[in-house]
């Protein structure tokens, strides 16, 4: 009774420790009150302490853990001598896991007495393995309800939970029991098993907290407090407990509790748990809920023999060291004053990637893409990815521009070198050749992250790489940035999501333990500044970045983790940054006492040349010939550097070849469809089987869209869009959409994904377009509620094959601003910078109807303001010059007609370029009666609407529909406008039975339609010029059209800028108001006005 209640107060302290909020809840519970623990067994069964925490509630599990804190010791005894091992290891287990998972290191220490509590045990005359103990100190109230409990079941089995009827079979040996089972039980008296208690203790004390008390600084400056649990004195063992043999063996257990290790000191498992968790490595996996994980790392880290590489494998570290450092060496002496951003101090990341991928590929994967920021990326480049050296010297010398070696000049404006990605096929020592990309990436520290993993997603489509194995993602972080940058949480929490789920990257951070000038305490609340990985139960491995072989295991280990678990896994690097932030810079302005420690620190390289020359494995002359070797290759290199010719861009490989450069004309081409096929897709994409039960509702939206395939009238906004979808389908195209709620559609309109409303069943009628249609060609995808991370992603996937369409809707245009970075710094400039192409799609939900300032606009005006096409300058109109589509950086639209939109999204595949498109998409014209289009329009029949020389095409501007001719002098004023304002307009001019009043739209506002504008205002000669929108005047797309349409009018004599009407909200702060009546006295106010008799002022 006395021992249940010591344990009784071990569990209770944990929970208190744990959760300080639920001790008074639980503290009654230790008492082992027969009542009250019957009231918690009864609420909790047998599964609520087996399994894995995240499957019950926090809570709840320990308010179980703490019931069944009293009456665990009596499972132990019961169950063994019952038979019964599973049981109680798992019980075991799972409560003192559970203690250990808490990583407060510092409520533990502080809720912990100073000095060891309970007092110094006998030594037991033999070791016994807990599973053997026997025992029966165990009386009292909490076994006597267990004991009425059995009664219970005894009687009615049927009156216990399931789980307790299962254990009770198990318990009075009415399962088959194990084999293992079968071992003699031992009998002990209760100091053996508090002692063997208290060891696992020890034991777990070292899995969850080792790390503190590894070696992981090279400087030594991080001093960490170690934690009392791995002290001997603490739990109870002393010098005499040193010799003496224990056994510990557990079924279901990995590493030194494994059920086959023979019995050990405690010597030598202490000095095995010294070796294994405080070395130069450091492990953190305890927060892993899954018992075989932990096991197989377990078996890994506790190994009996610790992994010992063979001299010819310790050759190969050092030589990967060599060029490691040298590299840097070679730079710092060739450009003194340039910045490189170097890896000195972390020159070890080096041997520690070509681990990585050496092992990766032996594990059968083919191909890694990489991102990574600026630190030693020069160093990756050439060592890692294997870049030419050459090339790499000549673009740091300043290189040619690829224009001059390339007909036509399609240069982009270029990046600093250090931002530039490549990709190149590498052998790897066991003979298989893997392919790796490093991606182009900006300075924004960690945007790049979603970019690759997204490309690594598109890469494992269209290999059908389905089970992940082949393409594999590795990200480099320093360590400010990994804790710093939220997308990074973004880009962790896509790593299980089933539709961007890329089986696992391997994150590798280079901890330099500074970001730029700033110490990590003022950088970060985590102990590590990895810990954010732990929200997805990633096993971190911290390691000693002075300690190559260290880290070359643990890049072993990640990547083994990797393809074992598809899981990810992290990389830390602890190491320094020998010189400033970059190399120009002085880091004694703010670390003088980090720097006096990094001045007198020897490089890792040196550090490893001791160690193998200190312990004869590899000869000094050995050593500086293999040094002497690595200096003349670079010095070659260099020399071949200055006639370096750069080749071919390289985005044209793959399956970019024969796509078009700016420079090269790509001609404009059909996107109408020819009627059968139309109307063979639109009824695919509208059948509901007889077997499925779809919600009334959406039934009736289904009958609806069917009704206007087979009348060809009315079609709506989703509809078409389905069409447009469908038919790329048909066509071979790969098409996905992802984003917020985009399966249904924010505004209920989409219902791309039906839900049986019996069953549950998902069905999406896009998947059966064609017959079988592989599921993930056609992929609609709810995403993370992330805007920056899940938009990164598709951009990443929209560059790896040209023949898809891949779109990101935003929930309401205006939370595209979370994706801002995306914006600037891939979407609008990627192609000039880096010179890759992207079709990606972005629509953006857009339009004034009262919702207020936050659901009301997508910021036009922002995405016209970065694109780059001339306010001021006609481009070419002739038909076999007009590149103006090609050479602008995207195309921004704001459509009004569901056959403009199928037209827009087909036409951003029936194009030889790609180019990112940008759609402010409507919200009430989804409903609105007159935003219909007739099948007529879709399709590329001559003579149907649309229909011109080139066939049916996308409408960059709809001119008035009131079939004036090419010469309406009696047309008083001529409104142009752009999106949902149009049809209030059309509403306005209606009722005032207007007839001298033209309404234009300007679909396309980027790149602007200088031609037709040209036309129609030649059509108006005498018109009035107004520009009509619902935004304020700052905002929405006044200002990017007034500078072109301006230009455009004194190009052809109708006046100037100051010609132009302004009618639309006064300039504002807020993208729109709050107040509902105000914004429709203001939406009024200006429609009116823009159709008032009296001239505009
Ligand atoms: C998003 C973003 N914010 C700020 C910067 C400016 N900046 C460049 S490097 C750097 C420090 C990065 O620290 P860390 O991630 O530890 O990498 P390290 O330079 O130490 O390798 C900062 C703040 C940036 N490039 N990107
Ligand atoms: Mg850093």
């Amino acid at each position: 009774m006395k021992s249940a209640r010591v344990l009784g107060m071990v569990w209770y302290r944990t929970c208190c420790l744990s959760s300080k909020r639920l001790g008074d809840e639980i503290r009654p519970l230790i008492t082992p009150n027969a009542s009250i623990i019957a009231r918690f067994l009864k609420s909790y069964p047998v599964q609520t302490f087996l399994s894995p925490p995240n499957q019950c509630t926090t809570g709840g599990r320990w308010r179980a853990i703490a019931a069944l804190s009293s009456v665990q010791a009596k499972f132990l005894h019961r169950a063994h001598t019952k038979r019964l091992n599973l049981v109680d290891v798992q019980l075991t287990e799972s409560i003192q896991s559970k203690q250990f998972h808490s990583n407060d290191q510092k409520s533990i220490q502080a809720a912990a007495p100073a000095t060891a509590p309970a007092p110094a045990p006998t030594p037991a005359t033999r070791s016994v393995p807990l599973s053997h103990l026997k025992d029966n100190f165990l009386d009292g109230t909490s076994s006597n309800f267990l004991e009425e409990l059995q009664r219970a079941w005894e009687q009615d089995p049927n009156s216990v939970d399931e789980s307790w009827q299962v254990f009770f079979r198990n318990f009075t040996g009415q399962s088959q029991p194990s084999p293992r089972a079968f071992a003699g039980p031992a009998v002990v008296g209760s100091e053996s098993i508090q002692e063997n208690m208290r060891l696992l203790l020890l034991i777990r004390a070292y899995q969850v907290n080792g790390h503190m008390k590894a070696q992981l600084d090279p400087l030594e400056l991080d001093r960490r407090a170690v934690p009392q649990e791995l002290d001997l004195a603490y739990n109870n063992f002393g010098e005499r407990d040193l010799d003496r043999e224990f056994s510990l063996g557990f079924a279901q257990m990995g590493g030194v509790l494994a059920e086959s290790r023979p019995p050990q000191t405690l010597r030598s498992i202490v000095q095995r748990l010294e070796q294994a968790y405080c070395g130069t490595t450091g492990y953190e996996y305890m927060h892993i809920p899954d018992r075989d994980k932990c096991n197989w790392l377990r078996e890994r880290i506790e190994a009996v023999n610790p992994r010992k590489f063979p001299v010819e494998k310790k050759t190969q570290i050092l030589d990967r060291l060599i060029w490691s450092s040298q590299f840097e060496n070679f730079l710092a002496q060739k450009w003194t004053a340039a910045k490189r951003f170097g890896l000195e101090g972390c020159e070890t990341l080096i041997p520690g990637m070509k681990e990585l991928i050496d092992k990766a590929a032996d594990l059968g994967v083919e191909s890694v893409v990489i991102g990574m920021p600026h630190r030693g990326r020069l160093n990756v480049l050439g060592n890692v990815v294997r870049k030419p050296l050459r090339q790499i010297f000549n673009e740091f010398s300043g290189g040619i521009k690829p224009a001059e070696v390339e007909a036509g000049g399609y240069t982009g404006s270029g990046d600093v070198k250090y931002h530039l990605g490549t990709s190149y096929d590498r052998p790897t020592t066991s003979g298989k050749t893997i392919h790796l990309s490093l991606v182009a990436n900006p300075s924004h520290l960690e945007a790049v992250a979603p970019v690759v993993i997204g490309k690594t997603r598109a890469k494992q489509y269209y290999s059908q790489d389905t089970k992940r194995l082949k393409h594999m993602a590795v990200l480099l972080h320093g360590d400010g940035s990994f804790s710093g940058q939220g997308v990074v949480y973004e880009t962790l929490h896509l790593s299980d999501l089933i539709n961007y789920s890329t089986g696992g990257t391997v994150h590798i951070v280079v901890n330099n333990q500074v970001a730029f000038t700033t110490d990590p305490k003022y950088s970060r609340s985590s102990p590590y500044c990895t810990d954010v990985a732990k929200a997805l139960c990633a096993p971190i491995i911290h390691v000693n970045g002075d300690d190559v072989e260290a880290v070359v295991h643990a890049c072993e280990l990640a990547a083994e983790w990797r393809c074992k678990f598809h899981a990810d896994v992290v990389v830390d690097i602890v190491c320094y940054r020998r010189f400033g932030h970059n190399e120009i810079d002085e880091p004694n302005f703010t670390q003088p006492r980090m720097y006096q420690v990094i001045k007198k620190h020897k490089p890792s390289l040196d550090i490893y040349i001791k160690k193998l020359n200190d312990s004869g494995e590899i000869k000094m002359d050995m050593i500086q010939s293999m040094q002497d070797r690595v200096m003349s290759i670079l010095s070659d290199e260099f020399n071949h550097s200055k006639d370096y010719v750069p080749k071919k861009r390289d985005w044209l490989a793959a399956f970019w070849a024969g796509f078009k450069g700016p420079e090269q004309l790509s001609r404009v081409r059909n996107t109408g469809v020819n009627p059968d096929i139309l109307k063979e897709v639109g009824k695919k994409i509208t059948h509901l089987p007889s077997t499925f039960s779809p919600h009334r509702a959406i039934k009736k939206i289904y009958e609806q869209r069917l009704q206007m395939i087979e009348t060809g009238q009315g079609v709506d906004w989703a509809t078409a869009e389905a069409l447009a979808f469908g038919t790329l389908v048909a066509e071979g195209n790969h098409i996905r959409l992802s984003g917020q709620d985009v399966e249904r559609g924010t505004f209920s309109h989409r219902h791309a994904v039906l839900h049986d409303q019996k069953t549950g069943e998902r069905l999406c009628p896009l998947h059966h377009v064609v017959q079988n249609q592989a599921q993930e060609m056609f992929t609609v995808s709810n995403s993370s509620l992330s805007e920056f991370g899940v938009l990164g992603f598709e951009l990443g996937y929209s560059m790896e094959n040209p023949n898809s369409l891949v779109l990101w809707e935003g929930q309401f245009g205006d939370f595209a601003n979370g994706a801002q970075v995306i914006f600037d710094q891939f979407l609008s400039s990627g192609e000039a910078k880096w010179l890759r192409q992207t079709g990606l799609t972005v629509l953006l939900p857009h339009g004034y109807d009262g919702q207020g300032p936050e659901h009301s606009s997508a910021r036009l005006e922002r995405f016209l303001q970065m694109s780059d096409d001339d306010p001021f300058v006609i481009p070419e109109v002739e038909a076999s010059l007009r590149k103006q589509i090609q050479e602008v950086n995207w195309q921004v639209v704001n459509v009004t007609t569901p056959a403009n939109y199928f037209h827009v999204l087909r036409r951003q595949i029936h194009r030889d370029f790609r180019k990112p498109l940008v759609v402010m998409s409507p919200k009430n014209l989804l409903r609105h009666q007159a935003c219909k289009s007739n099948l007529t329009e879709f399709d590329d029949v001559e003579g149907h609407p649309g229909f011109d020389k080139q066939g049916t095409r996308f409408k960059r501007l709809i001119k008035d529909q009131s079939n004036h001719s090419d010469n309406e002098p009696g047309i008083r004023r001529l409104v142009l406008c752009s999106g949902k304002v149009y049809y209030e307009l059309e509403e306005e001019r209606q009722r005032l039975a207007s007839t001298d009043v033209a309404i234009c739209r300007i679909e396309q506002l980027c790149p602007f339609p200088y031609d037709l504008v040209q036309r129609e205002l030649r059509r108006y000669p005498n018109a009035e010029i107004a520009w009509c929108q619902e935004e304020p005047m700052n905002m929405g797309s006044f200002q990017y059209v007034s500078l072109r349409l301006a230009t455009t009018m004194s190009h052809i004599g109708r006046g100037q800028f100051e010609d132009i009407k302004y009618v639309g909200r006064p300039t504002s702060a807020a993208t729109a108001t709050g107040f509902g009546n105000l914004h429709n006295t203001e939406q009024k106010g200006l429609v009116r006005k823009a159709l008032q008799k009296e001239p505009l002022d």
